[in-house]
């Protein structure tokens, strides 16, 4: 049983994927970073670095239980573990790491400083413009790559397919529109028509509303 430590935005949408995808058998437990609770001294034990999503495989290596954190170190882990979604081939390992890295480096990272300085913080026209440019830059990279493959790590769906497109859901709140990057329109289409992936959303989403309505109730 992997225990996945997660709440509902991009990242803590990978793991249930990945989970989904390759019918491991997970369970839930909700952490309302909205609420703090990333912040208490149990959670502080799985991650210190206090952010979801995070797991604890209670099958580790020899039968021991193993605590990970960093979506990116936990999608390998997993990939290795259930051999499935990174292939055996040492370049074609390399390139599924290399786009997931990319993910972790620039994704996440500058789409998340976007949708910032464009939504959420008092509006400063250089991070608006800064972050907005950069991730058109990203966008146009992506676009560029998924011109000569259909997957980005190649002609296989990967975890680096699952990493980044979690951060693609949303592409108005990074100044972007699906309209101006048909290949990366193409892809995200068909990530997000898998039943799989939808299952994962439906999970997580479900569990964050169970657990708001537990707390309130209590
Ligand atoms: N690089 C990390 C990023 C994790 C991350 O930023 N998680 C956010 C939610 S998407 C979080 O927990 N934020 C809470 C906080 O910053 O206090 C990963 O991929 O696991």
């Amino acid at each position: 049983m992997i225990d996945v430590y997660t709440w509902t935005t991009g990242n803590g949408r990978k793991i249930p994927i990945f989970l989904e995808e390759s019918g491991t058998p997970y369970r839930l437990n909700m952490v309302d970073i909205h609420s703090g609770e990333q912040h208490t001294p149990e959670f502080i034990k799985i991650n210190p670095n206090r952010k979801i999503p995070a797991i604890i495989d209670q099958d580790g290596q020899g039968g021991k239980p193993i605590t990970l954190f960093e979506s990116g170190a936990i999608l390998i882990y997993l990939a290795d573990k259930l051999g499935q979604f990174i292939p055996k081939d040492p370049a074609g390992r390399y390139h599924t790491i290399e786009w997931l890295m990319f993910q972790m480096a620039n994704i996440g990272p500058m789409l998340g400083q976007a949708h910032h300085f464009r939504g959420k913080a008092p509006q400063i026209e250089y991070g608006v413009k800064r972050y907005t440019d950069e991730a058109t830059r990203l966008w146009k990279v992506m676009d560029g790559r998924l011109g000569d493959v259909p997957f980005l790590a190649g002609n296989d769906y990967s975890i680096a397919d699952m990493a980044t497109y979690v951060w693609l859901r949303n592409p108005k709140n990074q100044g972007q529109s699906f309209d101006d990057y048909p290949n990366v329109k193409r892809w995200f289409n068909a990530i997000d028509s898998r039943p799989a992936v939808q299952r994962a959303h439906k999970a997580v989403e479900e569990a964050a509303e169970k657990y708001k309505a537990m707390k309130k109730a209590s």
